[in-house]
């Protein structure tokens, strides 16, 4: 596909991050969102997303609310950025400390609660077709903080309210989870992409919950994320993406896509822009390339616009190796060897009953287990291959 068209996007607490963090003090000045918007527009993006507080300080009047969102909307409407998706801050204020939907304290959930149920509001009338929800405050840092069972369930009870209210007031809006393994809690539920779909089979309804993976949250669990991102478009699942880098198990980086795993990073735009290689048929991610990162903290406001078109520039040439490697005929060739294409085929035959295979004596008794175990499946070359269009 052509690199030109892809749909960008950023969330507005990336290039609005003022780099404070656990031992810092900011390092930038607050801008303005509504002037982000502007400059990213400016830089080639197409949308962008937001939580209420990125927008409207917590505790905001109703009148200062409509003023700041009237500014997003403006900058929205004057660049023809897309508001893609929104989301609700439930972990900066110390009223979440011990979560949101999820905090052992009711009121809280209540409270919590009401907050995304009115960013639903927003959600729709913005024309936003997703909705996420990072819980990165549902978690723990003490085993016995929880009863680990009524967490889950109050887990379950938040998200099926939620998704309950979209279909109660026919918004076309879809709820996407994003895992994380842990920070700022010790320990965050739905820690990975695995976890989260299995929670999602326990919804009530489910059919409009899916998951929004983040790159480097996969990776702080020493995780593959491309495997992750393939398991969530097998269960139909991938509603978004939070792309950025992440190098090894430790603290959560945001840095750059790219800049962690560069060949995790490739496979990843792969599969996102050209599917899986045997299997034409498979569900394909359609929604927009959205980044999570954060502009280092080293970092002037040059270098926060430096770094978001970096994101672009390393996705786009990300596609462009991509395309080439899959047009190689060597490559072609090497994923036949590497039996790609057989895997892609039936174990049983179409109608075989047990008692075909029980007499398929080549499958069993006459099966010479040598031959496959000589077998060059060709990896390294395939891999190698892989490589040379990455870095040649
Ligand atoms: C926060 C987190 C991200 C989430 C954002 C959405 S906020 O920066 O680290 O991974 O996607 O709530
Ligand atoms: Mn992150
Ligand atoms: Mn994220």
């Amino acid at each position: 596909m052509s690199t030109s068209n892809i749909n960008f996007s950023f969330g507005l607490w990336t290039t609005g991050w003022s780099g404070q963090d656990q031992f810092g003090s900011a390092s930038r000045a607050h801008r303005n969102p509504a002037d982000d918007v502007r400059k990213l527009a400016e830089l080639g993006a197409w949308g962008f997303t937001f939580h209420d507080d990125d927008v409207v300080p917590f505790g905001s009047d109703d009148a200062t609310r409509t003023r700041l969102l009237g500014e997003i909307k403006d900058a929205a409407a004057e660049t023809g950025m897309t508001i893609e998706m929104v989301t609700t801050n439930l972990f900066s204020h110390p009223v979440f400390k011990d979560g949101g939907v999820t905090s052992n304290d009711r009121s809280v959930r209540r409270f919590a609660l009401r907050k995304v149920l009115r960013n639903i509001d927003l959600t729709a009338e913005l024309g936003a077709e997703r909705y996420g929800m990072w819980g990165g405050s549902e978690g723990t840092e003490y085993d016995r903080a929880k009863d680990l069972n009524a967490a889950l369930d109050r887990y379950r009870e938040g998200v099926d309210t939620v998704a309950a209210y979209i279909k109660e007031k026919g918004y076309d809006i879809k709820i996407a989870l994003e895992p994380k393994p842990n920070e700022p809690r010790g320990d965050i539920f739905l820690p990975t992409i695995g976890h989260a779909l299995g929670f999602i089979a326990e919804l009530e309804p489910g059919d409009i919950v899916g998951l929004n993976p983040e790159t480097g949250h996969e990776q702080m669990a020493g995780l593959n994320y491309t495997h992750g991102l393939a398991q969530a478009l097998w269960s139909e699942k991938l509603f978004h993406i939070d792309l950025n880098g992440q190098r090894s198990i430790k603290f959560d980086q945001d840095l750059v896509f790219g800049h962690g795993d560069l060949t995790s990073a490739f496979f990843t735009v792969d599969l996102v822009e050209n599917g899986f290689p045997a299997s034409p048929d498979a569900p394909r991610y359609t929604g927009p390339r959205h980044f999570d990162y954060k502009p280092s903290r080293t970092e002037a406001v040059e270098g926060v616009w430096d770094s978001a078109v970096a994101n672009m520039q390393m996705y786009k040439m990300l596609a462009a190796k991509s395309d080439a490697y899959r047009a190689d005929p060597e490559v072609q060739e090497a994923m036949k060897v590497a039996g790609l294409f057989e895997l892609a085929q039936p174990t049983m035959a179409a109608g075989e009953t047990f008692a075909d295979l029980f007499a398929d004596k080549s499958s069993f008794e006459e099966y010479d287990p040598e031959i496959a175990a000589n077998r060059d499946y060709g990896f390294v070359r395939l891999n190698q291959l892989a490589l040379k269009h990455l870095i040649g």
